[in-house]
């Protein structure tokens, strides 16, 4: 929020403080990063079990939810791998490029902001 500071300027020329400006914010000027979905793609060729355990590795999610994940992703073409900020969404979108590519699977991610 802008504007909690308060200057005293005009206080009837009082000894020494003229020109100090009290600040009431505990916090100045923070923002809250914008956050980003990483998405992953469905194709006809990664193994369901690929995709499980990038989601488990990558992702840090448990198996029951990573495999929620993945079905969704099969049966609706995309589905959303996690959210975050922007340089760690970048991080999460190179890692999995890099796997697959490693592994020759053709298995898409991209992000986009929320
Ligand atoms: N459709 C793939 C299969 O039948 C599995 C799969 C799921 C692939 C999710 C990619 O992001 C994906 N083996």
């Amino acid at each position: 929020m802008m504007g909690a500071g308060k200057s005293n300027r005009g206080n009837g020329g009082g000894a020494g403080q003229e020109d100090v400006v009290v600040e009431r914010r505990t916090q100045t000027k923070t923002k809250k990063p914008s956050m980003y979905k990483v998405i992953l793609l469905n194709d006809d060729y990664t193994p369901m079990e690929f995709v499980v355990e990038l989601l488990k590795v990558v992702f840090h999610k448990p198996h029951a939810e990573a495999t929620r994940i993945m079905l969704h992703v099969h049966q609706n073409g995309m589905g959303i791998a996690g959210i975050y900020p922007f340089e760690i969404a970048e991080t999460k979108v190179r890692t999995v490029d890099e796997l697959a590519r490693e592994n020759q699977f053709p298995l898409k991610c991209t992000m986009e902001k929320e």
